[in-house]
């Protein structure tokens, strides 16, 4: 049966801002305390998912969540006469603690889980691992929510399998999709699942930047997954990929189909992790695999420019894939030079498209970590939430709800604003409507 891949664009939420939360990433501490556009934000993450919609992808969102949380800060013990000013008394005692409590990083929809789909499985369903993202404390709030999301999106548990998150321990840490690749002859045929991985846990880590995914996370959400081991290959991400800014694999490494477009200094052990996929693909498809080497790229503008961090599609009527790169693979002298040569050539990417998502850039987000991938046979797809898929109808309600509530400006001194909390609380309960959400999800409504 034929299946297609549907990505779920991550909905930059109103509270989107620049607090250098993110350590390893170089957006992230370059932009730290600018002023962001939560509006300008939300409507380019809109934009690039209706033009894959038009182009004929099924393109669905996910919705943003609760910031700032305050039931994390009321954990902590801070305390007041309504929401807002516990939020206005933690902000101002604990500024950079508080923080953590603000960011709009669920938009990152690639860090959202690692996703199986059924061709893959023993059990022929479609497994999610939610992610526990626990090595950026921001982040680490996430995954609670995360699984509530993902099972209002997919809520036919014979079809979906939402497993909790992995123990929130840091030799489980997990980053989902971000680390995660899988090749394939078509999307509903058996793939090859490749698991990357910084660290294992069981070895001294020390370097300046965290790795932020550990062997052992990547072996548990395989055997959850119910994975065949003949299929699955793990490898190790360079050391110097993450101590050069590259805080997840999908910085330097991207995938469609059976065809791996990768940063030469990806890997730690590159011809064995090309051997190991070939192994794996062994009966099923060849690989392809796109090196682009430092000569060509250094990785250092790789990461400054994201030229992998984009979606490479099989775009319909198109023969060769496109990269949907960001606006900023242009501006950088390389990498443009790079797409120039690359689609001149024979090669299986035909075409480059620019997306102008900067507001998620400078915290370093690309469009490939907007995008949850999740690949789905006719069956599946008809039992997603028919309320999350991007429609004429439901883009032209959530341009107009992202412009009703959300800020065109957020500066460094409105973020301890106690007005921030009842405004997003009220952008998220209309939203819940729009996407058929419930009543009941999140926290505040409950
Ligand atoms: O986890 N940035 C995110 C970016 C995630 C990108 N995702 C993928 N590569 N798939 C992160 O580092 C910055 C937030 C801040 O500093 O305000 C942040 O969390």
């Amino acid at each position: 049966m034929g299946a297609v891949e549907a990505n779920f664009d991550g909905l930059v939420g109103p509270t989107h801002n620049y607090g250098g939360l993110a350590l390893g990433n170089l957006a992230s501490a370059k932009n730290s305390g600018s002023i962001s556009s939560p509006r300008a934000g939300v409507l380019e993450g809109l934009a690039k998912a209706k033009m894959l919609a038009d182009a004929g992808f099924d393109q669905g969102v996910l919705p943003p969540q609760e910031r700032p949380f305050i039931p994390q800060l009321k954990a902590l013990g801070f305390a007041g006469a309504s929401d807002g000013a516990i939020w206005e008394a933690a902000y101002k005692a604990q500024p950079a603690l508080a923080l953590n409590t603000l960011s709009a990083s669920s938009m990152w929809a690639a860090n959202t889980a690692t996703v199986s789909p059924s061709a893959d499985t023993r059990d022929r369903r479609l497994h999610f691992s939610p992610a526990n993202l626990l090595t950026v404390l921001h982040r680490s709030i996430e995954s609670k929510q995360t699984r509530r999301a993902l099972l209002r999106l997919f809520p036919d548990q014979s079809r979906f399998v939402i497993h909790s998150p992995l123990p929130a321990q840091s030799c489980f840490a997990d980053e989902g999709a971000a680390n995660h690749v899988r090749l394939c002859a078509e999307h509903g045929a058996q793939g090859v699942e490749i698991f990357v991985h910084g660290r294992d846990a069981f070895e001294n880590w020390n370097s300046e930047f965290p790795a932020r995914q550990t062997l052992q996370a990547c072996e548990a959400v395989e055997r959850r997954h119910e994975l065949k081991a003949d299929r699955t290959v793990h490898i190790r991400q360079a050391r110097r990929a993450i101590e050069a800014g590259a805080f997840h694999n999908d910085v330097v490494c991207v995938s469609a189909g059976p065809i791996l477009f990768f940063h030469e200094h990806a890997f730690e052990d590159k011809s064995a992790t090309l051997n190991a996929i070939y192994q794996a693909a062994c009966g099923l498809f060849e690989p392809v695999f796109v090196e682009v080497s430092d000569a060509e790229v250094p990785i250092a503008d790789a990461i400054a420019s994201y030229l992998f961090n984009s979606q490479l599609l099989l775009w319909p009527g198109r023969g060769r894939l496109v990269l949907l790169a960001p606006k900023e693979t242009e501006e950088t002298a390389s990498t443009k030079a790079y797409c120039e040569v690359m689609t001149a050539s024979n090669g299986p990417i035909g075409e480059v498209k620019f997306a102008d998502v900067r507001q998620s850039m400078r915290n370093g987000g690309g469009p490939a970590c907007l995008r949850l991938r999740v690949v789905l046979t006719e069956a599946e797809r008809a039992a997603v939430n028919e309320k999350v898929w991007v429609t004429d109808a439901r883009y032209a309600e959530l341009v107009d709800w992202a412009n009703t509530h959300y800020r065109e400006i957020l500066m460094p001194e409105d973020l301890g604003d106690p007005a921030l909390v009842d405004e997003s609380r009220t952008a998220l309960d209309a939203l819940t409507n729009i996407l058929g959400l419930g009543s009941d999800f999140y926290p505040f409504q409950r």
